[in-house]
């Protein structure tokens, strides 16, 4: 029980005659295979899977019935039978008629380096790149990669962005290409796309040109014959994701160009062939005084001047990737170009492969909110679909957390996030409850006949004693991770840059960008703290639609969750409980290192519903997180207690650590290496 299998453990499946008169092609002789590798229906029934087209069903979608798939493609037949395999061992109906992905594309974003390193990867290396034997692709490599496209098609993920978005001009040279055509191979029967990720300056750096001026002839042409040399190595590539003038990285304002200039160079390139240039938002600069409102002021006023496809992939919060932002004010702001939305699996800021956190609470809740863009009802959701702007493609992106560890993702329960993010990017409305209900019980049930000796409990027991409450645990425990972390609307107040994991508000080394450190978000001080981004202050709440605006600019009506993303207030202002800022701020704290204790009691009773090997491996990072959360409760209280010079509300535990001592030990050079 090494955790390999994630959610597709083996099953004595029964015996199962498929029945299709479509042509015989890869996808549809792997979805055979795998009905016939899980069926658990009436041993020798037969099972239609038949292609059709039909109004209802759109692209990847199908319609399900007990011995029966109808779809459009191939594709869809394949995710119709692990549809059907995923509601005979969930126990639910299977007569589930149609079902259309709410994404054409949902695409995992890997940040894998070509050295193998994996940048902001917390379950080893990569399984795409290797350091020394980079071209070699052995038996070994194939079947990781046939194994990990089988779990991306069953939750219907369909494209993996294979390498880093801060990109190498390398990844476009001959030796690299030939690997990436080497994994689409083993993606190809599972209907998963290979898409790679380009440095916007490679014209010059790897093809040696002048310029990388993206309406320079010569870089257009470079642009296109590249493109080509993909196309014959990949003919079903997907298309190209850019960060450009993000971070350091280059791009067309280093040429004078604007965004829109740039995605169409590549947009252009890989139109003949059907490819999509997803062209990321996360753009921002030291010289803006608010970072949360620069990726709308910049993008905004190209609405209209992209191409088709072209999708600007921009990422759920408007900072990055924090344990809560309110959403990016530029869902729904675009109206006239497509928008994507991207979240991050792998938990940079919430824990990594320590912290037990359920991600699925946090994008539902992203998707649910409503931007009020094209009137009430205009969710984030349905402004990315295609429900309420035309748009030619549709899409999703997961930064992934996947690496060479045996159990892919470093956390048993990682395993879950990427789960989840398939399942919305399906289902943009599914609810977490549901999605947490069907993962447990994919990962989990039939696990307790190897626990402790026991026999195999009775259903009923496993549902009460271990289904529920860990379902209870698994949707309460990205709120905990705000409450002891970054609760109140406080973001981007973690240890040093290059770390990410544990609290770090007092970190702002000399020299160092102001946005790039904690107190350029807290802005801690005697007369309060949280960011003032008022009409009064940045004026990011103007970037929001009313009546949303209005609802963040005012500390009356401005909810809790976004208190402090939005005001500075002082330390004794009343919140709606009645408490002070302060005293509220302080039971938060307190309150999620009480909830990651009860995950250790619950999961501690779970024991005999789990095996030995992940009850102990899950234990181990349940302690770390309880010491990882009273860390952050007792650093980031006395941290702020030299400003609010208030005491800790007596009902809250007394810190065990000094403030002094905390730093010290962020400040340890191995810190860094985490
Ligand atoms: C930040 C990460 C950084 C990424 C960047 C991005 O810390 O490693 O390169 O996002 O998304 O969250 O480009």
């Amino acid at each position: 029980e090494d955790g390999h299998q994630l959610w597709l453990r083996p099953h004595p499946a029964a015996p199962v005659t498929v029945v299709s008169a479509a042509k015989n092609s890869l996808l549809l002789a792997t979805a055979k295979q795998e009905l016939q590798r899980g069926w658990q229906g009436a041993a020798g029934a037969n099972v239609r899977l038949t292609i059709k087209k039909d109004k209802a069903l759109r692209n990847d979608g199908f319609r399900l019935s007990a011995t029966s798939v109808e779809a459009a493609t191939e594709a869809g037949l394949l995710y119709g039978v692990f549809e059907l395999l995923r509601r005979q061992q969930t126990g639910q109906p299977l007569a589930a008629g149609v079902s259309n992905p709410s994404y054409e594309l949902r695409v995992l974003n890997h940040w894998d380096n070509l050295d193998g390193s994996v940048e902001r990867g917390y379950a080893g290396q990569s399984i795409f790149w290797r350091k020394d034997s980079a071209f070699a692709v052995t038996a070994r490599d194939k079947a990781l990669w046939q194994a990990y496209a089988r779990a991306d098609a069953s939750v219907g993920i369909n494209g993996a962005v294979i390498n880093n978005v801060n990109s190498s001009p390398q990844m476009l040279s001959g030796p690299y290409l030939a690997r990436t055509k080497a994994i689409a191979d083993e993606l190809r029967p599972f209907g998963v796309k290979v898409f790679l990720s380009v440095k916007f300056s490679s014209p010059a750096l790897l093809g040696g040109l002048k310029t990388s001026d993206p309406l320079d002839p010569a870089v257009i042409s470079w642009w296109k014959n590249k493109t080509k040399e993909v196309y014959a190595l990949i003919p079903d590539f997907g298309g190209f994701v850019v960060k450009a003038s993000s971070e350091g990285q280059p791009g067309p304002q280093d040429y004078g160009r604007t965004h829109a200039d740039g995605a169409n160079l590549l947009a252009d390139a890989v139109r003949p062939f059907g490819g999509l240039v997803m062209w990321r938002a996360f753009v921002y600069s030291p010289a803006d005084k608010d970072r949360a409102k620069q990726a709308y002021n910049e993008f905004v006023p190209l609405d209209g001047k992209f191409r088709d496809n072209v999708i600007i992939q921009v990422k759920n919060g408007p900072i990055d990737f924090q344990p809560r932002e309110p959403f990016s004010p530029l869902f729904g702001a675009l109206k006239k170009t497509a928008v994507m939305p991207e979240f991050q699996i792998t938990q940079e800021y919430l824990g990594q492969s320590t912290d037990l956190v359920f991600l699925a609470p946090m994008w539902e809740e992203c998707l649910g909110s409503d931007t009020y863009q094209a009137g009430p009802g205009s969710t984030v959701a349905r402004c990315t679909d295609g429900s309420v702007y035309p748009q030619r493609h549709s899409a999703m992106a997961g930064v992934a957390n996947v690496g060479l560890a045996t159990n892919w993702t470093g956390q048993d329960f990682g395993q879950a996030n990427w789960y989840a993010f398939g399942r919305l990017a399906w289902n943009n409305t599914m609810k977490s409850s549901q999605i947490a209900d069907e993962w447990l019980r994919l990962t989990f049930a039939e696990s307790a006949t190897t626990a402790a000796g026991q026999p195999a409990p009775a259903a009923a027991d496993w549902n009460a004693h271990f289904l529920a409450p860990m379902t209870q645990l698994l949707l309460a425990s990205r709120e905990a991770a705000v409450n002891y972390s970054m609760p109140l609307g406080l973001h981007h107040i973690m240890s040093a840059t290059y770390d990410h994991y544990g609290p770090g508000p007092w970190w702002a080394p000399d020299k160092m960008r102001a946005d790039w450190t904690p107190p350029y978000y807290h802005q801690a001080a005697a007369n309060g703290v949280g960011f003032d981004r008022t009409t009064a202050g940045s004026n990011a709440v103007s970037q929001y639609h009313e009546p949303l605006a209005a609802q963040f600019n005012d500390p009356a009506t401005c909810p809790d969750e976004y208190l402090l993303w939005f005001h500075h207030l002082p330390w004794d202002f009343k919140m709606k409980s009645g408490r002070t800022l302060w005293d509220e701020l302080a039971l938060h704290y307190d309150l999620g290192v009480h909830q990651v204790r009860q995950f250790q009691q619950t999961w501690d009773a779970a024991r005999p519903y789990v095996d030995a090997e992940r009850f102990a491996t899950v234990q181990n990072k349940l302690r770390a997180q309880s010491g990882n959360a009273v860390l952050w409760k007792d650093a980031c209280l006395l941290y702020f207690q030299q400003f609010s010079r208030l005491p800790i509300p007596a009902s809250v535990e007394p810190p065990m650590h000094t403030l002094e001592g905390v730093i010290a030990n962020d400040q340890r050079p191995q810190r860094q290496r985490r």
